[in-house]
């Protein structure tokens, strides 16, 4: 039976990094407090209490999946900017991107009677377009003790490079077992999915995944979270949820008004009642710089 990796809390980013590449999935012990969980279950269990079950198999028909969490949740708020996660995505993420986004936020919980997802990467949201090239950098944060019985998360681990139509073996699968307050981390190469649910208990897991900058997000950060919302978060949340340039002309808009009411090519910022510079793209010397040296 293959394993998952177990690591401390404050394991190093660049150590993180390499066992993703090669592995596709590790844990990090527990990394968050009991009081932490109950005070981020108060923030969000009314939301996760009122969502109805999947509509399809893949979703689950006894599984019930809450979004919206970066406008809903302070302590989900805290979890998608914690230094040492946001430094291991980014050095994970780094070769493919000059900037990484929050890609989707999102619980999930599994309930008595929910079978077993199909096994698939989360890359394959992009379409199978970018086997080259890792995408993403995914958290499950365990809010319950994920356990064998209760649908942890089926993760195939040393699975990330296998080709796209590689059928998986039961004995390729192991389970990722951890108590509530430790996380799994996994790449979007890697091959995983939820896990049946044979105990009388809910499994819940809070899962925020990170994406290269210049990917479509899988949640809609701009509806989820449209600019009256987004102005009262933190610049580095802002900026992450994709209220900033991508890289230079990535991601400008124009404001819509009467002629000559706002300048004309600006930053998403803008939308934020930030100051932007008239009519800029972005940092033409840097994309510039990047591109010569890469
Ligand atoms: O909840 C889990 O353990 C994994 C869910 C998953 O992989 C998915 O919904 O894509």
């Amino acid at each position: 039976m293959p394993t998952i990796k177990h690591l401390p809390s404050n394991t190093d980013s660049q150590i993180i990094s390499s066992i993703l590449a090669e592995d596709g999935a590790l844990i990090l012990d527990n990394v968050v407090s009991d009081a932490f969980i109950a005070s981020l279950r108060e923030e969000t269990d009314p939301y996760m209490l009122g969502t109805s079950n999947g509509a399809d198999d893949f979703s689950g028909f006894k599984t019930t999946r809450t979004g919206g969490l970066l406008s809903r949740s302070k302590k989900c708020q805290e979890l998608i900017t914690r230094p040492d996660i946001l430094s291991a995505c980014e050095t994970f993420l780094a070769p493919f991107c000059e900037a990484v986004q929050l890609h989707l936020t999102q619980i999930i919980r599994i309930q008595p009677g929910e079978t077993a997802q199909a096994i698939h990467r989360d890359k394959w949201a992009w379409g199978k377009h970018l086997s080259h090239l890792e995408p993403q950098f995914n958290t499950i944060w365990a809010l319950t003790d994920f356990t064998a019985e209760n649908g942890a998360t089926r993760v195939v681990p040393g699975s990330p490079t296998w080709p796209d139509n590689q059928s998986i073996r039961e004995d390729q699968i192991t389970q990722a077992e951890m108590q509530a307050g430790s996380v799994l981390i996994y790449s979007g190469s890697v091959f995983h999915g939820g896990g049946e649910n044979r105990s009388q208990e809910d499994r819940i897991g809070i899962n925020i995944t990170y994406a290269l900058g210049w990917l479509r997000q899988e949640e809609n950060q701009y509806l989820s979270c449209p600019p009256a919302l987004a102005k009262q978060l933190p610049d580095t949340l802002q900026k992450l949820a994709g209220y900033a340039m991508g890289q230079y002309a990535l991601g400008y808009y124009t404001p819509p008004g009467a002629p000559g009411e706002h300048p004309e090519v600006v930053s998403p910022a803008y939308a934020l009642g930030k100051a932007v510079e008239h009519e800029s793209m972005g940092d033409l010397d840097k994309a510039l710089s990047t591109t010569q040296s890469g």
